[in-house]
């Protein structure tokens, strides 16, 4: 791919479905009672390989595009997989498929991409181990590939030292078929959109706090979902809005969730001219419309509670403190280096290499702005996150830009070289 300087951004989109409410709307419809459809299914290749473990477990899942319809028949009538269930490049996938696997009294192996073999999976295998659960694996059952074998799970009171609602959820989901109550104490609050979703399938589940509670043996019931557009997609656009000249975007039905607006927080503190509309309830979530037009930024630090909120954005973050007045801090977020690659150090090198006066710390980074970015030869290292925001870095930069691997962008945002090319004036 290669990415020269374009004069202005103009024109409205529909941001595809969330990621994260994609795969659990698939996960929670597969293992309960009857059938359920999924609207604005985001058909990206970690939502897929989602629906593949899911089929090879005997569930019956039609998806065409973004649509998806599953004939489920609660988690007992899953079957043990004759073949490897492949995660593809997801930790989503991953964590969670261990949670619910907890429930499910057979043999499963799990196995993914390069990525996800450096991913740490003893945060979630660890707990479920204490929850009566065999696991195995690379590195005393800490890594891929894993196998388990399910059955007579134990209720436990888990504290996290960690705020992910991947561990959060696997967690849960195999408290959801233990004998009492399940809960989870977080440090800080991450994305919620299992409570929500786990509430809509007809589940009890309760939170006080940082703790989240399940009552175990709750059947869910099918029901029907729609998907909110994908804030951490949205993102990619919302800074191209606010550091491409001349620009104007207006990004349709995005997700909302408070535990995922750290994004709008950021661009209100950096002086961004963002403007919030049509908010409302959809199904389980809330959605709203969101302007952005080109804007003079400033520098801001960030940390604490808002990393969780925005622990995806960083790396486009990062890109538009380069354009932002003074300096920004990111800190608090070492937990980037555990994501498709370390996030901390494929932004960094690759802003550097556009000319980017940014230093990695232990746990985030430092950015100096403004600079001017020069186009170079960059890489997005397999990592979809990392290669949108090199594709939007690309649209500022003086020169030539070219990416390599930037089919990875399929995992998340199959169709996003065309909204990109469709705001091009
Ligand atoms: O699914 P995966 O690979 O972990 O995806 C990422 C991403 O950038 O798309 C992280 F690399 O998102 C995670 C997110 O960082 C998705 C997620 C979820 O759906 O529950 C939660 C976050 O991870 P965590 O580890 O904080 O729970």
């Amino acid at each position: 791919m290669i990415k020269t300087k374009v004069p202005s951004l103009v024109g409205t989109l529909h941001i595809p479905g969330d990621k994260s409410i994609s795969h659990r709307a698939v996960m929670f419809g597969a293992i309960a009672n009857g059938k359920t459809t999924i609207n604005n299914f985001l058909a990206g290749d970690d939502c897929l390989s989602t629906i593949d473990c899911f089929r090879k477990m005997g569930v019956t899942i039609e998806q065409n595009d973004d649509h998806v319809e599953i004939e489920g028949q609660g988690i007992e009538k899953l079957n043990e997989p004759s073949d490897i269930l492949n995660v593809g490049n997801s930790g989503t996938t991953t964590r969670l498929i261990l949670g619910l696997l907890a429930g499910c009294d057979f043999h499963a192996c799990l196995i993914g991409d390069d990525s996800i073999a450096k991913r740490p999976m003893g945060r979630v295998t660890i707990p479920l181990k204490d929850m009566g659960i065999q696991i195995d694996g690379r590195s005393n059952g800490t890594l891929t590939p894993l196998s388990i074998r399910g059955g007579n799970v134990k209720p436990t009171q888990y504290i996290s030292k960690v705020a992910s609602a991947q561990v959060k959820s696997a967690i849960l989901l195999a408290g959801l078929h233990a004998d009492g109550v399940t809960s989870v104490t977080e440090p800080h609050k991450s994305r919620d959109h299992s409570e929500r979703m786990l509430r809509a399938f007809g589940a009890d589940v309760k939170e006080d706090g940082l703790t989240v509670s399940i009552e175990g043996k709750q059947p869910l019931m099918g029901t029907n979902i729609q998907v909110p557009g994908d804030i951490s997609s949205a993102a990619f656009f919302l800074v191209a809005g606010a550091i491409v000249p001349n620009s104007n975007i207006t990004l349709k039905n995005v997700g909302v969730n408070p535990t995922r607006t750290g994004i709008l927080d950021v661009l209100h503190m950096m002086g961004a001219n963002i403007n919030i509309t049509n908010e409302r309830l959809e199904n389980f979530e809330p959605v709203a419309d969101i302007n952005i037009t080109t804007s003079e930024l400033k520098g801001i630090e960030i940390g604490g509670d808002l990393i969780p909120r925005l622990i995806d954005e960083i790396p486009i973050i990062a890109l538009m403190a380069t354009q932002a007045k003074g300096v920004t801090v990111i800190k608090d977020a070492a937990e980037l280096k555990v994501k498709e690659t370390n996030r901390i150090d494929t932004v960094v090198s690759q802003l550097i290499k556009l000319g980017a006066d940014i230093t990695a710390t232990d746990d985030g980074m430092i950015i100096n702005g403004t600079t001017k970015l020069t186009g170079d030869h960059v890489d997005s290292f397999h990592d979809h996150r990392i290669g949108m925001m090199l594709s939007i870095a690309g649209c500022i930069c003086e020169g030539e830009l070219t990416l390599q691997n930037d089919e990875a962008i399929s995992v998340s945002y199959p169709n996003f070289f065309h909204h990109l090319n469709s705001l091009i004036n």
